[in-house]
């Protein structure tokens, strides 16, 4: 009796089959307690009870343990169950923000024709919005560029920190940056205090400038047309309407026949909500303005050059296929919009 292994053997047990096999070795009707129990017999009568009692309490002894050790197993099983044949779980898939799609687009358009991606800073000093392009302190002109003022320590140079209103702050710096040929592509986010179908106070603005000797007006064009053939389709128009910027002469609004009414200016007998007119205002452009030639260090007797500046939310509204007819869902967090992307 003193060399039953029962302690070892149910402490190593790693299932409950073992663990079965092991209560029916130890306690079933021809295990070895039961054997123990009839051995009984054979002894002398005065020994017998001393004997009982001893089996008793091994029965007893083993049969906590096996109780104890099922108990462990079954919470480890509990902890370790893998059911493979369970369908797996779907976790909800991420994507990038359709803009960063149309921005990748445009930029890949542009490379095409030799221009270059460049980021200049969304903090900018007022300087490079607005002096280094030909508008001084105080002209009107700056009023166009509603501008973020941030409550920081003014430069003594470069004014005011702002949230930039428009990339054309990036014409300054790429100036000074590299020396013509220039062909820049500026892609940034930009700010205004709007807020309506077609304006969100955060956008996006890309700015092309092209900078070198005997460019004219002509080559602008071009470039505006093979972008808007490539990005909208063959099929859409685009105007250019005389305008007035500070930076550029002569300076233009570029138009883009809507893609909701498709140049009509109206949808069921109604006005066209977004464009009105049968026409959406795109970008900005113009020949570069002397000044900004000189304030960027080239001379305007030997360098003549273009610019744009593009809204890319716009461009997606007025794609065909999108029909999105207010800006702010870009940005209003709706997943339902977001993830069809
Ligand atoms: C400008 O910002 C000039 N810097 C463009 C320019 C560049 C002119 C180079 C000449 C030479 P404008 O304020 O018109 O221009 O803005 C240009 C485009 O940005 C608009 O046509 C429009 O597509 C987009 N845009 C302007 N404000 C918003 C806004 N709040 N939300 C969304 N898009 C906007």
């Amino acid at each position: 009796m003193e060399n039953l292994n029962y302690k070892e053997e149910i402490e190593k047990a790693t299932s409950e089959v073992i663990l079965e096999n092991l209560r029916i070795k130890y306690l079933g009707r021809k295990g070895i307690i039961n054997k123990l129990f009839e051995e009984i017999k054979t002894l002398p009568k005065e020994k017998r009870r001393e004997k009982g009692q001893k089996i008793n309490e091994i029965k007893k002894e083993i049969e906590t343990l096996i109780d104890r050790k099922k108990k462990e197993l079954k919470k480890i099983k509990k902890e370790e169950f893998f059911d493979s044949t369970l369908p797996g779980k779907s976790y909800p898939k991420g994507s990038l923000h359709p803009l960063t799609y149309v921005i990748e687009e445009i930029v890949n358009i542009f490379q095409k024709i030799g221009f270059i991606r460049v980021s200049y800073p969304e903090v900018e000093w007022e300087y490079f919005s607005f002096e280094a392009l030909n508008m001084p302190k105080g002209h009107p002109a700056r009023d166009d560029f509603e501008t973020f003022f941030i409550e920081a320590k003014e430069h003594q140079k470069f004014g005011k920190m702002i949230l930039s209103p428009h990339t054309s702050s990036g014409q300054n710096r790429e100036m000074q940056r590299v020396k013509p040929p220039i062909r820049m592509i500026n892609i940034a986010k930009t700010y205004r205090p709007n807020w309506d179908a077609t304006h969100t106070p955060m956008f996006h603005q890309f700015e092309g400038l092209c900078i070198d000797k005997d460019i004219n007006i002509t080559h602008l064009k071009g470039t505006i047309d093979y972008f808007v053939k490539e990005f909208f389709g063959k099929e859409r128009t685009i105007r250019l309407r005389p305008a007035h910027f500070q930076f550029t002469e002569p300076s233009f609004e570029i138009d883009v026949s809507c893609g909701i009414c498709l140049g009509k200016g109206e949808v069921d007998g109604k006005k066209c909500r977004v464009c009105k007119s049968g026409w959406l205002e795109l970008a900005g452009a113009g020949m570069v303005h002397p000044n900004v030639l000189k304030m960027g260090g080239i001379d305007p007797k030997v360098y003549t050059g273009w610019a744009f500046g593009f809204g890319p939310e716009r461009c997606m509204m007025m794609r065909e296929e999108m029909k999105i007819d207010d800006i702010r869902i870009l940005y209003n967090g709706d997943i339902r919009f977001l993830e069809q992307f």
